[in-house]
Parts: C-alpha cells; sequence; structure tokens
C-alpha cells in the first residue's frame, strides 16, 4: 500500500490548482478539483513507476509486450486510488476541502478507445500483470476519437464523435522528446551490397513519425506501476522539408494533414470498413512504433539480437497486429544483419497470437495491392516467408497437395490476391490461443485444421478472466465490502480465495446483507434509469440485463421475442406472469451494421408498447440504456438478477461479461457457448439455467435448419411472430421490420433463433418461479460470486506468463515480509 501524506498531498493539489491553472483555490471547477486530484495521485504512480523500472533493470527482467488496436481502459481515477490503496484517506482529504470523492469520479471522462470485448480484456489483463508484479506493456493507439458516442432518436441509433480529450487527459504522459520516424509508401530497388549479398533498398519512401504517450497501470496494492503506452502520429519535418522547398506550401500542408489523420479515429469493428487503407496504415502504425521502442529499450541492456526472444516476447490482440512479423523480420535481417534463418527463429520465438473470433466476416484479408503501395519491404518479405513456409508444407503434406497449399498459403489467390493475416501470424508465431476451451478447440477443429496437423504443438487454450479490481471492488464497493468483513481481504489479489465464501450459504444474517447489497444496487439503477430515460422501473423486479455489442449472433433478438412473448401473455390471454420483470438492453450497433440498428429500433418500439400499456407495465417494463460504455456497466453488472448470456452456440468465442455479471451476483440464462460452458462448470447447473443446442447439434441442424416447423409447432412462437409482421409494434412507420421478420423465417438464419425459443421461454419460466423464494435465490447468487475465483483475470495472465510468455512477478510475497 502507498502511504497516503496528508500534508504533501494537500501541497501537490493546492500547487496544481493555483500554479498550473492559474487559479484561486476558491474558484477551482468541478473539472479543475478532479485534474488536481489526478495530479497529486499521478506523482504516486510516477514513483513507483521509478521504482518498478529499477526493478526490473537489476532483476535483468524478461518483459513481456501487448500489441492491441483497443485498450478499452475505462475511468482511471477511482481505480487508481483503489490499487494504490489510498481512496479512503484520499476521499477524507476531498472531504475537507468541502469535495465528496463520488462526485468528484463521475466527471472523468470514459476514453472509449476501443469497441467491446476484446479490448476491454486487453486493459483488464493490464491490470493483472500489475498487479502481479509482473513486467508487462501495452501498447497502442492514441486515438483522438475514441468509439462513437451513441445517441437513440426516435428509436433510432445515432453516432455522434467522441472526441477523446487526449491533450488534456490528467493521466497521458506526451514524451514530446520521443518520437520515431517512419517509412511509408515508396518502391524496393534490388541492389547489391559490397560482398554481393542481396541488399534492397526502399526508396522513394515517404516519412511519418510515431510519438509516444503513457497512461501509468497501477497494480493492486501498489507496489508495480507499468505503462501502457500509446502513439499519436504526426507529419515528419523530413516528409514536408522538400515540399515546402518547392515552394508547394499547401501540399505540404495536405501531407502534414495527412498524417495526423493516421490516428484520429478508432474503427468500428464493422465489416463494412473492413479493407480500407487508412486502417491498414494504423495497424502498420502501432506495429512500427512498437517494434522500434522495443528494439530500443532491448538496445539499452543487450546487444546480441540472436537472444531477443530470452529477453523479450510479444503477444498479439488478434490478427490486427500480425505485421508485427514483417516487420520484426525486417528489422533483424536488414537493419541488425541477421541471416534469414536465424532471424525467423528467434521472430517465431518472440511472437504469440491470440485469436478473438471464428466469424468469418472478421478475419482480416488486405489486398496485394495494398501492401505494396504502402509497405512494399514488407510484403516482399511476407512473400518470401511464404514461399518457405509452403516448401515445408509440400514436404509434410506431398508436393501435390495443392488443396492443402491453397489453404494453407498467406496469399489468398483470386481476381484479387489478400493477404491472410491469421495465416501470417499463425505461421510467424510459437503459441496460437483461443479464449475459452470451446473456442480454443474450434480454432483447431474448425477455423485452421490445416495448422493445427501441422503444428499441433502451437495450439493452446487461455480462457478469458477479468479483473476483480474493477469488476467487484471498485464497481461494487459495498459488495467488496461485505466479502472483506467475511474472508478478510485476500481475495482481492487471489479471487480462488473467494470460495471461501461459501461457508455462508446457510447463514440468514448474511444472506439478507448481500441480498440488500444487491438491492441498494438495483435502487441506483433504477435512479440511473430515471434520470436518463425517464422511466419507473419497480426495483423489486427481476432486473434481467443484457449489455453487449448489438450483433445478431449475440441475439438480442431471441430475447426480443420473449418479452413479446409475454407482453402477448399479459395483453391478450390476460394471464399472470409471475413476479414483475425489468429488461434491460444496452450496446452500440456498428455504424453500418443495418441489421443490428433495427434491431435497437425494434427494442425501442416494443419497450414503447409495454412501458406505456397501463394494462402490462406493472408486471412488465424494457429499458434501453444509450451509450454503452465501461462506465455504464459499471452500475449495470452490480444491478443485475439475471445475465442474458444467449448467442449461438459456437459463435461467442468467450464474452467476459457472463464473468462480470456472475461475480456480482447475477445467475446467467446462458447457452452452451464460449466461457458459459466453463462458468458452469465451476458454477454449477443449479446456479444457473442453461438452455439450448450446443455446439454439434447446431452444426447438425443448420443445414437442415426450418424455422416454420417451430412455428407449426409452437403457437406462442406463432403469435409473436405474426405480431412483429402484422406491424403491431411499428403502427406508424409500418412494415420496417420487415427485414427482421424474414431472416427469422428463412431457413438461412446462421443463428437459428427459433430453434431455441422454446428451451428459452421454459428457462425464463424457471427463473420467474425461482424468484419467488427469496432465501434459495439469495443463496444461488451468493455461490455464483463464491465460485468465479476461476474467471480472473490474474488466473489467465498468470498462464499466459508460465506457458507462452517466460515471464515471472518481480516482487515475491516473501520479501516483503
Ligand atoms: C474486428 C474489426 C474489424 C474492422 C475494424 C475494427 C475491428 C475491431 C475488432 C474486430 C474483432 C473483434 C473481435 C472481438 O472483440 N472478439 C471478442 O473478444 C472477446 C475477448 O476475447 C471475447 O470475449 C468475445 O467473445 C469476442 O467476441
Amino acid at each position: 500500500m502507498a502511504y497516503f501524506d496528508f500534508t504533501s498531498f494537500e501541497v501537490s493539489f493546492q500547487q496544481y490548482v493555483k500554479y498550473v491553472l492559474g487559479k484561486p483555490l476558491d474558484e477551482a471547477t468541478k473539472k479543475d478539483q478532479l485534474n488536481a486530484v489526478c495530479y497529486a495521485v499521478g506523482k504516486y504512480l510516477m514513483d513507483i513507476h521509478f521504482d518498478t523500472r529499477k526493478r526490473y533493470e537489476k532483476n535483468k527482467a524478461k518483459q513481456v509486450y501487448y500489441l492491441s488496436m483497443e485498450f478499452l481502459i475505462g475511468r482511471l481515477l477511482s481505480n487508481n486510488l483503489l490499487n494504490l490503496g489510498i481512496f479512503d484517506p484520499c476521499a477524507r482529504f476531498l472531504k475537507k476541502q468541502g469535495i465528496d470523492l463520488e462526485t468528484l469520479v463521475e466527471e472523468e471522462q470514459d476514453p472509449a478507445l476501443g469497441n467491446g470485448g476484446l479490448g476491454r480484456l486487453a486493459a483488464c489483463f493490464l491490470d493483472s500483470l500489475a498487479s502481479l508484479d509482473m513486467p508487462g506493456y501495452g501498447y497502442g493507439i492514441n486515438y483522438d476519437y475514441g468509439l462513437f458516442r451513441q445517441t437513440i432518436v426516435n428509436g433510432y441509433q445515432q453516432e455522434r464523435p467522441d472526441y477523446w480529450p487526449n491533450r488534456s487527459s490528467p493521466w497521458l504522459i506526451r514524451r514530446s522528446e520521443e518520437k520515431y520516424v517512419l517509412p511509408i509508401y515508396g518502391k524496393i530497388e534490388e541492389r547489391q551490397d559490397k560482398n554481393g549479398h542481396y541488399k534492397p533498398m526502399w526508396t522513394r519512401k515517404k516519412l511519418f513519425i510515431g510519438r509516444p504517450h503513457d497512461i501509468m497501470i497501477a497494480g493492486h496494492r501498489g507496489r508495480t506501476v507499468n505503462r501502457l503506452r500509446l502513439f499519436s502520429a504526426a507529419a515528419s519535418k523530413d516528409f514536408d522539408i522538400d515540399i515546402f522547398n518547392d515552394g508547394d506550401y499547401i501540399k505540404a500542408v495536405k501531407r502534414k494533414i495527412q498524417s495526423e489523420s493516421v490516428t484520429k479515429i478508432l474503427y468500428p469493428s464493422d465489416s463494412k470498413e473492413t479493407g480500407k487503407e487508412l486502417r491498414f496504415i494504423q495497424e502498420y502504425f502501432l506495429v512500427a512504433c512498437a517494434i522500434r521502442d522495443i528494439i530500443r529499450k532491448f538496445e539499452k541492456q543487450h546487444s546480441d539480437f540472436e537472444t531477443f526472444h530470452d529477453h523479450v516476447a510479444i503477444q498479439l490482440n488478434d490478427t490486427h497486429p500480425a505485421l508485427a512479423v514483417a516487420e520484426l523480420m525486417r528489422i533483424l535481417v536488414d537493419e541488425k544483419k541477421l541471416v534469414w534463418e536465424t532471424a525467423w527463429d528467434v521472430t517465431v520465438k518472440t511472437l504469440a497470437f491470440t485469436n478473438h473470433t471464428l466469424l468469418p466476416e472478421a478475419l482480416e484479408t488486405w489486398s496485394v495491392y495494398i501492401l505494396n503501395k504502402v509497405v512494399p519491404r514488407h510484403l516482399q518479405i511476407i512473400f518470401e516467408i511464404n514461399q518457405r513456409f509452403i516448401a515445408r508444407v509440400k514436404e509434410r503434406f506431398g508436393p501435390d497437395n495443392h488443396e492443402m497449399i491453397a489453404k494453407m498459403s498467406i496469399i489468398q489467390e483470386g481476381d484479387e490476391q489478400k493477404v491472410r493475416m491469421a495465416n501470417l501470424a499463425i505461421i510467424g508465431s510459437h503459441s496460437v490461443n483461443g479464449v475459452a476451451k470451446i473456442h480454443s478447440d474450434l480454432v483447431k477443429k474448425q477455423l485452421v485444421p490445416e495448422f493445427y496437423s501441422m503444428w499441433p504443438e502451437k495450439f493452446n487454450n487461455k480462457t478469458n478472466g477479468v479483473t476483480p479490481r474493477r469488476w467487484i471492488v471498485a464497481c461494487n464497493p459495498e459488495l467488496a465490502k461485505l466479502i472483506t468483513d467475511a474472508i478478510g481481504r485476500r481475495w482481492i489479489a487471489d479471487l480462488d480465495l473467494i470460495w471461501e465464501l461459501e461457508a455462508f450459504q446457510n447463514d440468514p444474517g448474511f444472506l439478507e446483507r448481500y441480498g440488500a447489497v444487491k438491492q441498494a444496487n438495483k435502487q441506483a439503477l433504477a435512479d440511473y434509469i430515471r434520470d436518463t430515460v425517464s422511466e419507473t422501473v419497480d426495483p423489486l423486479s427481476i432486473f434481467d440485463i443484457q449489455a453487449k455489442r448489438i450483433h445478431e449472433y449475440k441475439r438480442q433478438l431471441l430475447n426480443l421475442l420473449h418479452i413479446m412473448h409475454l407482453y402477448l401473455t399479459v395483453k391478450e390471454d390476460k394471464k399472470d406472469i409471475g413476479p414483475p420483470r425489468t429488461f434491460i438492453f444496452s450496446g452500440k450497433a456498428a455504424p453500418g451494421y443495418h441489421t443490428a440498428k433495427l434491431i435497437i429500433k425494434l427494442i425501442h418500439n416494443v419497450a414503447h408498447a409495454v412501458n406505456t400499456d397501463p394494462a402490462v407495465n406493472r408486471q412488465l417494463k424494457v429499458i434501453f440504456l444509450p451509450d454503452y460504455r465501461v462506465s455504464l456497466a459499471e452500475r449495470l453488472i452490480p444491478a443485475a438478477d439475471v445475465s442474458e448470456q444467449i448467442s449461438t452456440a459456437g459463435m461467442e468465442a468467450s464474452g467476459t461479461g457472463n464473468m462480470k455479471f456472475a461475480m456480482n451476483g447475477a445467475l446467467t440464462i446462458g447457452t452452451l457457448d464460449g466461457a458459459n460452458i466453463e462458468i458452469l462448470e465451476q458454477v454449477g447447473k443449479e446456479n444457473m439455467y442453461i438452455f439450448g443446442l450446443d455446439v454439434d447439434e447446431v452444426a447438425a441442424l443448420r443445414p437442415n435448419y426450418q424455422p416454420k416447423e417451430y412455428i407449426e409447432k409452437d403457437d406462442r412462437l406463432k403469435r409473436v411472430i405474426y405480431a412483429l409482421r402484422s406491424d403491431r409494434f411499428s403502427p406508424s412507420e409500418p412494415g420496417i421490420f420487415r427485414s427482421l421478420y424474414n431472416s427469422l423465417m428463412s431457413p438461412g438464419d446462421s443463428y437459428l433463433n427459433f430453434a431455441d425459443f422454446i428451451p428459452y421461454v421454459a428457462a425464463h419460466q424457471a427463473i420467474a418461479n425461482d424468484y419467488q423464494q427469496p432465501e434459495k435465490w439469495s443463496t444461488r447468487a451468493l455461490m455464483n460470486t463464491a465460485r468465479t475465483g476461476f474467471f480472473s483475470s490474474d488466473r489467465t495472465i498468470k498462464a499466459y506468463a508460465d506457458e507462452i510468455w517466460g515471464i515471472r512477478a518481480q516482487i515475491r510475497e516473501k520479501d516483503l515480509w
């Protein structure tokens, strides 16, 4: 724990307001106060960071670098205070100044430098690395605009730019003295050096630069502070100078703007947007900056590049940074003068790759044309890698096995040649992992079986996890306090210990307190719902939440079909549907994903029908909370009774929201998909509602799927689907949902919504029944909290560290005492 020195904190705070902001203390706005506190906290972070670095250097510790186009870190103030162990004294200090810390925390803007699961996972990993005292640094991009802000107009999603104040964020340290100059465009001229060795020259290239910005990442207990390094693009003086000298001032300024535009905006994970040259340049930019930074650090302590992999591990977060394979080869061969074979050995031993999705539309390919234009030397290297690789494929599978060669080649042939980034990443890495057991199996069996048969030893699983520091301690402080009062505070560093809560499953006093925490969180969410969308919800109703990106495979539509069924049961049949229920949705649709946007509209229209109907709205409410983001997740998750994890089996790689909800005592209604399967293994089937087809059943059904059969079999489904078709939920915009109806009714609906409808309704009926026994419900919720210790990202990171990276904790527990 950091030691909180009241006086020096006060001095920092006051000096910042007076001398940096230039204001008398009593004129400081809320934002000023926030910045002043962040500044004072930042001093702690910096001091510990210097110590951490010294420790790593002294130990000559092997380092891991996590390369990711996205880091969805969320707000940092309360997290940093908690991890440093100075939250309470800081709150007391502020109170003395008449400032409420809880309110101040809400002033902080949520940095939205990620789309969803992949970016949030990267952020949890950084927290775990620091909390485990491991040398692990993040490399990413300092976008000016993060993921769009979502507003809703007449039930439709609208996107607004999200400017992330990267120039004024109190957490971001600009390293103005450091920069990397990067080549781009141009041609390769085949030359030879004086010994007659092949020496390609990258000529007529343009230059632009990457500037690093650092965010300090504090570990739990304040012993280790690592860093996340984000790069911004800028124009290089060299880039412009010739044009300026030529006198073309306007052209020079244009170039400057072009260079700076590279890191302007985070691309939404939108299949329509893939293939854009600017996105490719972003990926190159990240890789080029990161590898240079890694090499510079390596060279401070070592000189022999043949041992690079003994000191450095690099993890590729999906294929987005897969160009690292070519970039590392380029530097080792062209600049460090290693022979190809040695350079290749070092590269493969250094790199490791994580796959996060099986969806074919998300698998990256880039046209050879773009690579040739943007990074001609890298393309040349990729062709060389491919040629050597195909020779090995021929050795292994026979020289005439053209089918195998076509599948495994990095180059996809066709009208236009394309580079398959997954193949490049697999060939260039010593480890390929999926993010949940089932997903890793499918990577081997379905996605790349050929690679698996060639290199079975490369493939492994690392089931995702989430950090309990943010996802329990910070977002659910009352629950954290209850747990700590019961079993002590060591669970925060070692979540396995949380199983000790099982001892309280028959303790009525404890269960009552546990239930009261949930009730208070629900009340707080009810207040937030009132304040943001002007709806009143019954805090005693079942809070059933589906919060995640809107996507057909995640099946928000299945959830809606069930809600429509409940609505019609009350409205038409005048039947009782059990305890009152509040269904809450939150999530963004990719801007070009028409169907997903229509699903948002349908949620709103169903919500309108339900919420405005006095015959229904005491039993049922439907809420959509706009602009899903980390800080909203932090409110939703602690308040959930039921967590919806209902993707079509085989389509959700892992999910991590599922883990957060379960830890916070929500019962999952879910399919046998992603990490749900492992949650089931941990919490037990009596503490979950598992329904629907499993992966094998899905695969067997798909070719024979006949949605009509399900309608014929089930009158409830028939009524719901006819209501959708009849414009009952779109009286003023007839026909708008016709395409949703059509895709649900199509045998080609790959999400098989109807196939899981009946078991889904049955699972919800079971929930309604069980909720009426509050004590039993609380016990089962508690079992979810007690048995999800496995899903700490500390467990995940330890497995990466031992089995892939070969890095270690740099503080041993015994040294501390
Ligand atoms: C794709 C694209 C393509 C267009 C440009 C921007 C962009 C950004 C991201 C993606 C792919 C996202 C893949 C992803 O987020 N996968 C999720 O990863 C989570 C962490 O492993 C996992 O829990 C989710 O199940 C999985 O969907």
